[in-house]
């Protein structure tokens, strides 16, 4: 961390109100428990690498074919970072340059897509992400989206309406993946189902590709048309995007991100892929990604004994998502009560929510943080029963002060990289 030592010294120097706020943020990070479940802590090396003097390069261009000189070093980082990704995916192809999901989504549609195409994704409130067609993202405006729902009973994926929707809506690209899906996704059904339809088949695996990288998640690759992916929720990278594909449209691919959609790559980043790419390559982040998994699972199971209803009646990933209807609380007035007392959640839409996405009946959590953070089964217990003490005392500030210190204290024992307490 000397690197990151001797810039924090120049920023407090140079600009202490950032440096303050900076610290204010590292310690909040330290101090509470991070449930938020597309959030994770970067090791000290990722962060050292974004912090690094690759943000100075332009760098238009793929390797050996860049439209800057001075490109000896970023060549080689960029593919270190392709071939890592290629290794632990098993990928014919990757690109590393898009800034993040949704840039990484654009580009796949313009790889393969025409305005006004039919597209077919998961409805937002079901789980899926504003990218795959959602009515006010880009994508549901330049294209013709059709949505498939989860089952209103189950809460889970009902492969039979999708395959009789897109059957019906021929959609030119079908999507799987989402941001609020706790459940395992059936790859080869969505593969069979693009199959049947003619459509293309897209897997968004921001969510769980650390759990695909590390054998807790069966994988897309080789199935879908092409893949996409964050690189900083389960994967524990920094924030960055990766789009992986066959050879056969690699080319497509990239001409889509660039010149079709971005300009120069984020060095900085693509080297801090790299390394969290090195770090997914050990056996290590096999036992990170499965216990993400059984920590998820004891949570939700001590959640369900207080009586919390959970979408789909548990979890098989990183996430759980809970509907808060038969508590009568809205997910904003428990995500709010819970931070003051040092849980950070984010309330979500469930399926089928009467209320406004702003407002809505869901809380959504999960395990990638303090699973880095060593955390195991018995603090996942302690978790959920401060969750219920807080749900059953939203009004109660004194009661979540003191939980506050409590997890002040929890987290003490169990140190994040890159953040302190002090
Ligand atoms: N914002 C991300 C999430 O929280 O799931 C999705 O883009």
């Amino acid at each position: 961390m000397a690197i990151l030592g001797a810039m924090t010294s120049s920023l407090e120097a140079a600009d202490p109100k950032i440096a303050q706020l900076i610290a204010s943020e590292s310690r909040r990070q330290a101090s509470k428990l991070r449930l938020i479940p597309s959030e994770n802590f970067a090791s000290a090396a990722v962060l050292e690498a974004t912090g690094s003097a690759l943000t100075n390069k332009y760098s238009e261009g793929y390797f050996g074919k860049r439209y800057y000189e001075g490109q000896e070093f970023i060549d080689q980082i960029e593919e270190i970072a392709i071939q890592r990704a290629m290794q632990l995916f098993g990928s014919a192809h990757a690109n590393v340059q898009p800034y993040s999901g949704s840039p990484a989504n654009l580009a796949a549609y313009f790889a393969f897509c025409e305005p006004g195409d039919k597209i077919m994704g998961m409805h937002l409130p079901s789980g899926g992400h504003l990218t795959h067609g959602w009515k006010v993202s880009i994508t549901g405006k330049f294209f013709n989206a059709v949505q498939y729902q989860v089952d209103r009973e189950s809460g889970r994926i009902d492969l039979d309406q999708v395959r009789d929707m897109a059957m019906k809506e021929r959609p030119k690209v079908l999507w799987a993946g989402g941001t609020a899906v706790p459940r395992i996704i059936d790859f080869a059904a969505f593969a069979g189902i693009a199959k049947d339809c003619g459509a293309l088949f897209f897997a968004d695996i921001a969510h769980i590709a650390g759990l695909i990288a590390g054998g807790a998640h069966p994988s897309p690759v080789g199935l879908a048309d092409l893949v996409s992916t964050t690189t900083h929720k389960t994967l524990r990278g920094p924030r960055g995007g990766m789009l992986m594909a066959s050879a056969e449209h690699a080319n497509a691919v990239d001409r889509a991100v660039f010149p079709g959609l971005q300009g120069g790559p984020h060095n900085h980043t693509t080297a801090a892929i790299a390394v969290a790419l090195g770090e997914a390559l050990k056996p290590e982040f096999k036992t990170y990604a499965a216990k993400i998994v059984s920590n998820a699972k004891a949570l939700a199971a001590q959640l369900m004994h207080h009586g919390f209803e959970l979408v789909s009646g548990g979890t098989d990933n990183h996430l759980i998502l809970i509907d808060l209807s038969n508590k009568s609380l809205p997910g904003k007035v428990l995500a709010r009560a819970l931070d003051r007392a040092g849980i950070v959640t984010n309330y979500n839409s469930v399926p089928y929510d009467t209320r406004k996405p702003f407002d809505p009946s869901g809380l959504r959590i999960g395990t990638p943080s303090v699973t880095t953070q060593g955390m195991g089964a018995g603090e996942m217990v302690k978790i959920a029963d401060w969750m219920h003490e807080v749900a059953e005392n939203v009004e109660d500030l004194g009661r979540q002060e003191r939980i506050a210190g409590e997890i002040r204290e929890l987290c003490a024992s169990f140190p994040a990289p890159g953040v302190s307490q002090n």
